[in-house]
């Protein structure tokens, strides 16, 4: 039975769990959580009442949060690409990474965006302020640590660079990388050259206008 990915081309944590499987060329089928896909939406929210996606189906057994399934994926459908390092310290390093991204990168990002979305009276100025001088302090950290680094942790691509992409996609767009902070600018080059990420670019393309902040004319 085929893995099934409940998803949106466009969702940037979809993005990191299908970068995992194009780096595999792992067999799934995509379930587009579209608003022209209603019922797959029902199903969805039925599998995982938090309705944050992606989400993963294999069989009998369902995987939430896009870090568990690429962790499950190289447990029950490993491949070429070691997304986890086999080494055990080198593994601490790449999930040390992988929080960074998620927490550091994309969490305020997304607050960012999740903002533009809300009813204008509504809108919160202070949280956003907080949220682009967090973004500031997180790109002038990574600029240090890319100075010696190909990939963000562990000599290879790993889950790290699975979250670092769209998270870096992303919030490029939503609070631009200075010029201040080159070694972010050709990392964040560097996984957008990357096939596995650059096939979820073309697959998101169609949905640019979605982006409420306005999808700049790049990438
Ligand atoms: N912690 C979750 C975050 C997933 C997440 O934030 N997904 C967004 C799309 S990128 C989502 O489900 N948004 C829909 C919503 O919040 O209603 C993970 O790592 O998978």
């Amino acid at each position: 039975m085929a893995l099934k990915i409940y998803g949106h081309p466009f969702s940037s944590y979809t993005q990191k769990a299908l970068t995992a499987l194009y780096e595999n060329d792992t067999p799934f089928e995509f379930l587009n959580l579209s608003p022209d896909n209603p019922e797959v939406y029902a199903e969805f929210a039925r599998r995982w009442p938090i309705r944050k996606f992606p989400l993963l189906v294999d069989g009998g057994r369902q995987v939430m949060e896009a870090t568990s399934i690429i962790e499950y994926l190289a447990v029950r459908h490993p491949g070429a690409s070691r997304l986890i390092p086999a080494d055990a310290g080198t593994a601490v390093d790449v999930r040390m990474l992988d929080r960074f991204f998620d927490n550091y990168i994309n969490g305020p990002q997304q607050r960012i965006v999740y903002n533009q979305l809300r009813p204008e009276a509504n809108r919160d100025p202070y949280g956003v302020d907080e949220a682009r001088t967090a973004l500031e302090t997180a790109y002038a950290w990574l600029d240090r640590h890319m100075t010696d680094h190909e990939w963000a942790a562990g000599g290879s691509f790993s889950l790290a660079d699975c979250a670092a992409a769209p998270a870096l996609f992303y919030a490029d767009w939503t609070h631009p990388i200075g010029k201040q902070f080159p070694n972010v600018h050709a990392y964040r080059a560097r996984l957008l050259q990357r096939p596995s990420f650059a096939r979820c670019v073309e697959g998101g393309r169609p949905y640019r206008h979605l982006f409420p902040l306005g999808a700049p004319d790049q990438d």
